[in-house]
């Protein structure tokens, strides 16, 4: 639900950080806070966090500048991971104009990913959105953890990618991937809104 303001040249659009408990989503959040400049962004707001698990969702506007003339803000979100969340993480998905699913790469949390993105999938279709539609990018987070605890990005890639979208394996709590998985979100969310603004 991307707002393009053509009077004031604005774009601002919603990305929602999706993924199952612990996957490292808030850590994606906060790592990308502390590395854009004051002035790029506004402040990062944790609601109802109890511990570091995300009880609602966590917020943050961040300032791209100007693209094609257009002054565009992103506001990341993201979702509480905990399957007893349900109703808080569709209230969150609701309006998302793309969505990083943020996956777990230690190799026994792979029946967690694949619930979570089963999870996602049905939450779209209860908005009225197909998964196959929207922006979508994968992150394969953790990547830090020793070799054999973690699967490797090609083989989350044989797991979880069934639409080969843009994957990026990441290691959030020290900032690999972090940027990259941001940036790639960012251009398949604006190249669709491109493709369906007036010429
Ligand atoms: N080793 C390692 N630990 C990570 C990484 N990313 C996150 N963590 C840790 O994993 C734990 C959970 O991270 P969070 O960012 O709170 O996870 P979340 O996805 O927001 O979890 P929920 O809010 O419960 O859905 C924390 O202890 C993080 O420090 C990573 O890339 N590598
Ligand atoms: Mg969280």
């Amino acid at each position: 639900m991307s707002l393009v303001n053509f009077t004031a040249r604005e774009i601002a659009c919603k990305i929602v950080y999706y993924g199952p408990g612990r996957s490292g989503k808030t850590t994606n959040l906060h790592y990308v806070y502390d590395r854009v400049p004051d002035s790029r962004r506004g402040q990062m707001v944790s609601l109802a966090t109890q511990t570091d698990r995300t009880l609602f969702f966590d917020f943050l506007p961040i300032d791209l500048g100007q693209i094609s003339g257009f002054s565009t803000r992103f506001q990341l979100y993201t979702v509480p991971g905990q399957v007893y969340y349900n109703a808080t993480r569709r209230l969150v998905l609701q309006g998302a104009d793309g969505v990083v699913f943020v996956a777990d790469s230690q190799a026994q949390q792979l029946d967690e990913n694949l619930e979570s993105l089963q999870n996602l999938q049905s939450n779209l279709l209860e908005h009225g959105v197909d998964v196959r539609s929207l922006p979508l990018v994968m992150q394969y987070n953790k990547q830090d953890l020793p070799r054999e605890l973690i699967l490797a990005p090609a083989d989350l890639d044989d797991a979880l990618n069934f639409r080969g979208v843009p994957s990026f394996g990441a290691d959030a709590l020290h900032g690999a991937g972090v940027f990259e998985t941001l940036k790639g979100i960012s251009e398949l969310v604006l190249k669709r809104l491109a493709a369906g603004s007036p010429a």
